[in-house]
């Protein structure tokens, strides 16, 4: 716990006391981060039959929680832009005017808290003090999100230090927007669907949410400041904040070349950036890092390379599909000091989804805490339950994953959920037609978004939930950031998820991924080869380390045809399109002129 009275910066005090005096909470308490902290929060929580501590022996210093049914997942149709123009939040986000949205939110306010502690957690996304780090400072009611944060953002007595007297934070409002008014109100996961709002105030660097415990809604150092408003700061500095993973491929010549990645929500990032390749790749020497698996702050360096850092500290994973044979990095990461939430409990302690082994282990506790069998017709773990892991249990991080200044990148990968018509991988011939090719990527929607499950989803770099600004000024934003650079990275666009006309897969994707970036990495050394088509450049059989691996050449011509009608479809919104910078659209006529 932090003392109020050794805190310099003046804002952030005034900031404080003005939110205290709207919500009433019983307590103000601010946060330091330590593991006593932690350990008081979860005891006063076990108390309170609000989570559950695991089997020590199983998960080490690692907690259980189940949400409301109603609070599952992130919210995108309460999340809100709330710039002055409507035109700058754009055709693809919620945009409400800021003092309307401002007047709906105090009302909301008022009393918010009453009953409740209210915790202040300074942090910082990225390395404390690092030239492309940022500070925020959560407000919130939810001890919940108090030890999340603690693992997915460095929030530390150091950030206060840092912000001294007079240093600017993202200041980042969160309530459960449920007042204790009479015991009843106090339950295991309070929340207010009916009337919840995840905004954000791009102008003003400010973000308020209420109603929603669950993720991306309530631990707000993730998706609503780490890209919604450090997009638009980026904007205006000259840097990017992008929906992509980091990570590291180590040549057996010892070569290291950084890679980001841009895939939208449940097309298996976290897989991607933990990626461990096979055998035999491992034994030529061939080794994958990971840095982060979700968020990357890019900024061009002096060198007039663009260098990239994670903002984050942990990983907020999917859990069900993950299992030691998908993810082996992932379940040792989430091995202990980690929060599980809506997974199934088993009956000695323990945690388990659908896809972690192949049988259910008898006697499971569903994630609505009903004793679970097959019957039901229901999976045990909700679909979006999570786990809550440290970013230093993962046994492949990067050994620069902390470096202030970041890793220099030389791959951008974008790519997307696509069962037909797009082949495996293919490279853009410049930077300007990989901007291309994020901005009318797509992917196939999955049960964990909303909306219709199979339906294709345009999803622009993958950052259609995340742009805290117009979509189209984001995407003359990236050709812009190409053009002072000394070296661009090369563009790649890859699908994991083609499929054969019986429904296959046709790829068998996970490690066996690494042939395609070893390509990638060699070809950014001009050490192989690629034969240039209508849609850019592509890797030849012989062109693919398949050691270990049949895959036989007729299979792989399958894998690499693609679809010209496919390809050619406009899947932006007419809006959106039309306001897309003039470069986009001539290197659309370009592809539909290679095409005929
Ligand atoms: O459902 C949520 O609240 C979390 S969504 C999420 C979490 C971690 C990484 N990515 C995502 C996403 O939706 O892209
Ligand atoms: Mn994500």
């Amino acid at each position: 716990m932090i003392d109020p009275n050794t805190i310099k910066n003046k804002a952030l005090l005034a900031w404080v006391d003005g939110i205290a005096k709207i919500t009433t909470p019983d307590k103000v308490q601010f946060c330091d981060g330590s593991q006593e902290e932690a350990d008081a929060l979860f005891k006063m929580m076990m108390d309170k039959g609000v989570c559950i501590k695991l089997n020590e022996e199983k998960h080490p210093n690692s907690y259980y929680f189940r949400s409301d049914p109603r609070d599952v997942a992130r919210v995108e149709s309460r999340t809100f832009i709330c710039s002055k123009s409507k035109r700058d939040a754009g055709p693809t986000n919620n945009w409400m005017d800021p003092k309307e949205m401002k007047a709906k939110l105090h009302d909301l306010m008022q009393g918010c808290m009453k009953g409740r502690t209210m915790y202040v957690i300074p942090f910082s996304m990225g390395p404390i003090g690092g030239p492309i780090s940022q500070i925020g400072v959560e407000i919130t009611d939810s001890p919940y999100v108090v030890v999340n944060m603690r693992i997915m953002a460095r929030v530390s007595p150091k950030v206060l230090e840092l912000l001294g007297e007079n240093g600017k934070f993202v200041p980042c409002f969160h309530s459960v927007g449920k007042p204790i008014n009479s015991p009843e109100d106090d339950v295991a996961w309070p929340c207010n669907p009916d009337n919840t709002y995840i905004a954000h105030f791009p102008e003003e660097r400010l973000i308020m949410s209420i109603g929603s415990g669950y993720g991306g809604n309530a631990l707000l150092g993730k998706k609503c400041l780490s890209l919604r408003i450090a997009s638009a700061m980026g904007k205006d500095e000259g840097w990017l904040a992008e929906h992509m993973l980091i990570l590291g491929v180590k040549e057996p010549n010892g070569r290291k070349t950084y890679v980001t990645a841009a895939f939208p929500s449940a097309c298996g990032k976290t897989n991607f950036a933990m990626l461990i390749p096979p055998a035999e790749m491992r034994e030529e020497g061939w080794e994958v890092s990971c840095v982060g698996d979700d968020i990357a702050w890019i900024k061009p360096a002096a060198d007039g390379k663009l260098y990239a850092i994670n903002p984050e500290n942990g990983f907020f994973g999917v859990a069900p599909g993950t299992s030691v044979k998908t993810n082996p990095n992932a379940m040792a990461s989430c091995s202990r000091d980690s929060i599980f939430t809506n997974v199934a409990l088993t009956e000695d302690g323990d945690v388990w989804w659908e896809g972690m082994t192949k049988e259910p282990p008898a006697n499971l506790t569903d994630w609505k805490g009903r004793k679970w069998s097959k019957d039901l017709g229901e999976p045990a773990a909700h679909p979006n339950s999570r786990f809550t892991a440290p970013i230093r249990n993962c046994p492949s991080l990067d050994e620069n994953a902390d470096r202030l200044e970041g890793v220099p990148i030389s791959v951008m990968i974008v790519g997307g959920r696509r069962p037909n018509g797009i082949p495996l991988v293919f490279e853009a011939f410049n930077w300007t037609h990989g901007i291309y090719l994020g901005a009318m990527m797509g992917s196939e929607l999955t049960a964990a978004a909303e909306g219709t499950v199979g339906k294709l989803r345009s999803d622009p770099m993958a950052m259609l939930p995340f742009c805290g600004y117009n979509m189209a000024d984001y995407l003359g934003h990236l050709v812009k950031m190409g053009k002072g650079l000394e070296l661009t990275p090369h563009f790649y666009h890859v699908n994991w998820f083609r499929k054969d006309r019986d429904g296959n897969f046709m790829w068998p994707g996970f490690g066996d991924n690494a042939r395609v970036l070893a390509w990638m990495v060699k070809r950014v050394h001009g050490e192989a080869g690629a034969k240039e088509t209508a849609i850019g450049n592509m890797p030849s059989y012989e062109d693919i380390n398949w050691k270990g691996l049949d895959y036989n050449k007729d299979d792989f011509a399958a894998l690499m045809t693609f679809d010209p009608e496919i390809v050619a479809t406009q899947p932006l919104k007419d809006e959106l399109y039309e306001q897309l910078p003039e470069s986009l659209k001539i290197e659309r006529a370009a592809l539909l002129e290679r095409l005929s």
